[in-house]
């Protein structure tokens, strides 16, 4: 019996000791919001503050990327892949607007704007390039600097066009030299006016979106493609930070990760605390410590592994974070799946997108970023979807007051941009979800800006008028 009872006490410690090894001490972590309000404002003169844009969310008359391909397509229980079998469309027709839409941006006092160019209309078939499209990017540009705001510019934001999907996308070894080859057009055309360069969009959503939860195109459920997909994404980055460096030596160059940090559901079950260290490692840490070394490595127990070595250490001027919630993941695999979603709050505490609202996540956000690099970090998106308006003043200056104490501590933060500039075509979800500054009465393309947007205007005025 006195053994039995030493063997359960040598096996809790271990446990005990595991939990305690494998758990991330920043889970949990919370600010006194109201008291964060106290501090100072520390963004300097520099500071940028803007809103994001996706050319396919906003733009319309994409008819020609494999997302256009995806609007018409059922998935196996024939079901629409767009809810309700919504189309893109003329979406926000910023295409046609985007000189109202620049007037809208200095209303709220804003100095960047991040938008991206579509591929697909750039270079419509294989090596043929519109001109007409690159003109249309570069009065876009003209128009900025003319009213004081600097564009910041994605060149691949989840869209692809239609012969590359066809070729293999991603899937393929050679797809980081068609995306610089495309890169070199761009930039030959817009960088002499344009400094701030984002390569790629979040490549872990494109390549688990795609290839893994099947809620993106090409809607495959196939890990290992998951993995190629997202090391020949890394790739792609540092072939287009190659080629944007040799046309312009001062660009700033940089990689857009997400990062939703992730946490155990519940703290005493080892195998949700050892997932969330591996989702917080393969989805997070591991671009980090690729920008940084060259050296890819990505290995979700279960699910695959893989390591590559561009032989290019530190290919990147700057880190854009984007940052909307933290997600919770139970190791689940009787379940159908090897991990699932776990929400432990009420619907009526979500997003309309069904996300906790944690500004303390973009704390940690940020300190996993700096823990692996001093450059400049902007935080490149971050917003709510909140239909009703009830709760996006409170989210603006919450997330604006923890990039402030980060920065007090020491982080180095130089930007906030807030998605969206304008309701968008949120993906899979359509129109439904709604971001924006500014709602858009799609009926009429009228643009109101919604009352708790008016709180970015005045933190940025109080921000630049101490
Ligand atoms: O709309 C998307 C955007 O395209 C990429 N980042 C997250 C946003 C909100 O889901």
């Amino acid at each position: 019996m006195k053994t039995l009872l030493i063997v359960i006490a040598i096996l809790a410690l271990i446990y005990a000791g595991a939990i305690v090894w494998f758990h991330d001490p920043e889970t949990g972590l919370r600010f006194d919001l109201e008291g964060l309000r106290a501090d100072s404002l520390r963004f300097g003169r520099e500071f940028l503050w803007g809103s994001s844009t996706s050319a396919y969310q906003v733009e319309g008359g994409c008819t020609n990327n494999n997302w256009y391909l995806f609007e018409s397509e059922k998935d196996n229980e024939g079901q629409p892949r767009i809810r309700a079998g919504q189309r893109s469309g003329q979406a926000a027709d910023h295409w046609n607007r985007y000189k109202e839409d620049i007037q809208l941006m200095k209303a709220l006092h804003l100095n960047t704007y991040r938008f991206s160019v579509e591929w697909s209309k750039i270079e419509p078939a294989e090596g043929v390039f519109s001109d007409s499209a690159l003109d249309h990017y570069g009065l876009v540009v003209d128009e900025l600097l003319a009213n004081g705001i600097e564009p910041f510019v994605t060149l691949h934001h989840f869209t692809d066009p239609i012969w590359f999907q066809q070729r293999g996308g991603f899937e393929r070894e050679d797809a980081p030299e068609l995306l610089s080859r495309f890169a070199n057009r761009v930039v030959r055309r817009l960088g002499p006016k344009v400094r701030f360069w984002s390569t790629i969009n979040e490549p872990s959503v494109y390549a688990v979106n795609g290839y893994y939860l099947t809620e993106f195109p090409p809607a495959t459920r196939d890990a290992a493609k998951a993995i190629t997909v997202f090391r020949n994404l890394l790739r792609g980055h540092t072939s287009c930070y190659r080629e944007i460096k040799r046309l312009r030596a001062d660009a700033q160059v940089g990689l857009l990760m997400n990062i939703f940090p992730f946490d155990p559901p519940s703290f005493w079950n080892l195998l949700d605390v050892v997932l969330a260290h591996y989702l917080n490692r393969g989805f997070s840490l591991a671009i980090l410590d690729y920008l940084n070394t060259g050296v890819f490595e990505f290995s979700l127990p279960g699910v695959g592994s893989t390591r590559f070595d561009s032989g290019v250490r530190e290919g990147f001027d700057y880190v854009g974070l984007n940052y909307y919630t933290r997600l919770r993941y139970r190791f689940s695999p009787f379940d159908g799946g090897k991990f699932a979603e776990v929400q432990t709050l009420p619907p009526s505490e979500l997003t309309d997108m069904g996300w906790e609202i944690y500004p303390e996540g973009l704390y940690r956000a940020l300190a996993m970023v700096s823990s692996r690099t001093t450059k400049p970090i902007y935080i490149t998106e971050n917003g709510i979807a909140d239909d009703r308006d009830l709760r996006r003043a409170a989210f603006i200056e919450d997330h604006i007051r923890v990039a402030n104490r980060a920065i007090a501590n020491g982080m180095n933060v130089r930007g906030y941009f807030y998605w969206s500039l304008l309701d968008n075509f949120e993906w899979a979800k359509g129109f439904d979800v709604r971001f924006g500054l500014y709602a858009v009465d799609y009926a009429t393309q009228k643009r109101t800006l919604r009352e708790g947007s008016k709180k970015y205007g005045e933190m940025i005025m109080r921000a630049s008028t101490r």
